[in-house]
């Protein structure tokens, strides 16, 4: 097994719950003291922060959402005077301002840290070519991906996303090992790969960590198989820390949270109630080492479940089920909860069917519909119709057994569906338009 540092990783529960509890204390004073807008919260929730006396106090303090954030735009949750933060990183809202975050040197230091403890969980080492392909700039992917591989001592290739060809053509000729990217963006470079006249064979790349949008079981199989990599999921949001909030181990079967860092909670997102660990709900995140900008029971609107229980990889730390979805990319059609990747998990187990596509909801008269773009390969495309109409019939069939509702199916040519260098974009919703 590949720790990073397994007396954190692997540290008996008992110790890590009396470290957490020491930390969310500390915690919870200086955001006491020193953010006005967490001082007002308590003070009408009535909570004080020698009321945390156990973890499970956890659950008097009140939540922060991404409106808060947005409420004391652009610095106004900042925990230290800004002379100590020395990195700010912003997401892009679709709509008005965006999510600000920043950093002061140590928590530069923390996140390095967990990045490195997720490339290595990953497989990397400092003998490995690192090829980082998540965007740089004010998304953190890029430069939080960097620091922990410099952190290995990795030989890390800042490419960014973007130029394809010219990724691919370093990718050989540097002998990448790791490839970190979106899942989507992985699947258009093999495509582009393949045009290209380069076999995966050719290449070096042992392993990948994906992140930064949710990617299903099948899509995973998908990836492997075409890469000829180890797949692995890495979870992570600006709010918390960046990318590196959790990483899967070699078993693959969750996602190992840095509870030495963050303490995670499953809430029902309608009441807010505290769920039992297996319900499936809202994960809720709480910092308790970040300085610049510590955050108490952010609401990440990401759904999943957590696993208390030791892995088999013997690390402690709780995990958390491959991300579902987002709350917010959640559509409800005619009263039915849709996610983007219950679709794709379905799609991916069709034979001639590609891993893109895209939902399209629309009303028609008071009726909400569904309707799937979905790629098919060059060789059914370029089969007969019948055969082409019965592939269709056969995919809205499977839809709608898995999903419940009707499902139009309409088969597209291969790459015509738009491609994506960082989140793809799975959801075009004509009803808020
Ligand atoms: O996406 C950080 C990141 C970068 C994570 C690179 C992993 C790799 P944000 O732009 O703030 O930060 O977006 C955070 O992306 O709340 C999830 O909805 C989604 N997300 C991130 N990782 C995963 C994942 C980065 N592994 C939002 N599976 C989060 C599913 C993910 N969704």
């Amino acid at each position: 097994m590949n720790y990073w540092d397994k007396e954190k990783e692997c540290m008996p529960r008992e110790y890590l719950e009396k470290l957490q509890l020491r930390r969310l204390q500390e915690t919870v004073y200086r955001v006491y003291a020193f953010v006005p807008a967490y001082r007002e919260k308590m003070e009408q929730a009535g909570v004080k922060p020698e009321d945390i006396r156990k973890i499970e106090d956890l659950n008097i303090l009140p939540f922060t959402t991404k409106q808060d954030l947005r409420d004391n735009y652009p610095f106004g949750l900042f925990a230290v005077p800004m002379s100590d933060v020395v990195r700010i990183h912003s997401s892009s809202g679709t709509t008005g301002k965006p999510t600000v975050v920043g950093y002061t040197s140590k928590d530069i230091d923390t996140w390095a840290e967990l990045m490195a403890r997720a490339l290595y969980s990953a497989g990397a080492s400092r003998y490995s070519v690192i090829q980082n392909s998540y965007g740089y700039g004010l998304f953190t992917g890029g430069l939080g991906a960097h620091y922990g591989a410099e952190k290995i001592g990795a030989s890390v290739i800042p490419t960014s996303g973007g130029n394809t060809k010219r990724q691919i053509m370093l990718m050989q000729d540097f002998g990448s090992s790791i490839l970190t990217c979106t899942p989507s963006y992985a699947l258009f470079m093999h495509e582009v790969m393949l045009e290209m006249g380069i076999k995966p064979s050719d290449l070096k790349l042992k392993a990948g960590v994906f992140g930064a949008e949710p990617w299903s079981e099948n899509m995973r199989r998908e990836i492997e198989s075409k890469l000829e990599i180890d797949a692995y999921d890495i979870y992570g949001l600006s709010e918390i820390i960046g990318p590196g909030v959790a990483i899967e181990c070699p078993i693959k079967n969750g996602l190992h949270i840095a509870e030495d860092h963050f303490i995670p909670e499953i809430i029902d997102p309608e009441t807010c109630e505290v769920l039992p660990d297996s319900a499936p709900g809202e994960l809720v995140l709480t910092t308790v080492t970040k300085e610049a900008l510590p955050i108490i029971r952010y609401r990440t609107r990401d759904l999943s479940t957590l696993n208390r229980s030791v892995c088999e990889c013997g690390r402690t730390h709780t995990r958390m089920a491959k991300v579902l979805g987002r709350s917010d990319d959640m559509v409800i059609i005619r009263g039915v909860n849709v996610f983007p990747s219950m679709v794709e998990s379905v799609l991916l187990n069709i034979p001639g069917v590609e891993p893109h596509y895209l939902l399209v909801v629309d009303r028609r008269g008071n009726l909400d519909e569904l309707e799937v773009h979905v790629e098919v390969s060059e060789s059914v495309f370029s089969d007969e119709v019948r055969k082409m109409e019965n592939l269709g019939l056969q995919i809205g069939k499977e839809l709608e057994s898995a999903l419940g509702i009707a499902v139009r199916v309409r088969l597209v040519e291969p790459k015509t569906l738009e491609r994506s260098e960082g989140k793809a974009k799975r959801v075009i919703d004509k009803r808020k338009l």
